[in-house]
């Protein structure tokens, strides 16, 4: 078993954000322990936690909205999603969906992969404060999907990152854009 951080997409991260400094200084920071990577079983492990921060209304995956964090991982792996609602305020759930426009305004049945969402029971009702789920599927097609809070009205206030499926990518990253 190798388990180990998602470093190589910190770095990279790291490097955008230097050559970003002299521009926007307030974009949300990636933190190097949210990815984690097992070569050998093929699985990457994401942190994803909602409302984070303060960030627009809370309405926010790790302080990140609008599609600003990306999770890429190879075609076939695993992911798993730890999520945690981090929000004193609002209730909050995550699926996985099909890049979508217009952004649906709930739930979508089904999920973008089998059981790639939060307690399906409550993807309208959403967690509570303090409240977790683990969330785990086989990415196996390729392709651009959204992680989303299928909590009415929260992907339509930007409550949502991006996941991309790759078949050409060695190893899952965690990246951040300003758009
Ligand atoms: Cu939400």
């Amino acid at each position: 078993m190798t388990k180990v951080p998602g470093i190589l997409g910190c770095l990279l991260v790291a490097a955008t954000h230097a050559a970003a400094a002299q521009g926007s200084s307030t974009q949300a920071q990636i933190d190097c322990n949210w990815l984690t990577v097992d070569t050998t079983a093929k699985t990457a492990t994401l942190q994803l936690t909602a409302g984070l921060t303060q960030l627009n209304g809370g309405l926010n995956f790790n302080g990140f909205n609008d599609g600003k964090l990306t999770l890429t991982v190879p075609t076939n792996w695993t992911v798993v999603l730890r999520f945690a609602n981090h929000d004193a305020n609002l209730p909050h759930s995550a699926e996985v969906v099909d890049t979508a426009k217009p952004m649906p305004a709930g739930p979508v049945e089904p999920p973008a992969f089998p059981r790639a969402m939060t307690v399906q029971a409550r993807l309208l009702q959403g967690l509570g404060s303090g409240e977790t789920d683990s969330v785990r599927f086989v990415a196996n097609k390729a392709g651009s999907y959204m992680i989303f809070c299928a909590v009415p009205g929260h992907g339509l206030a930007g409550m949502w990152i991006r996941l991309k499926i790759s078949p050409t990518e060695k190893r899952p990253t965690l990246t951040s854009s300003s758009t």
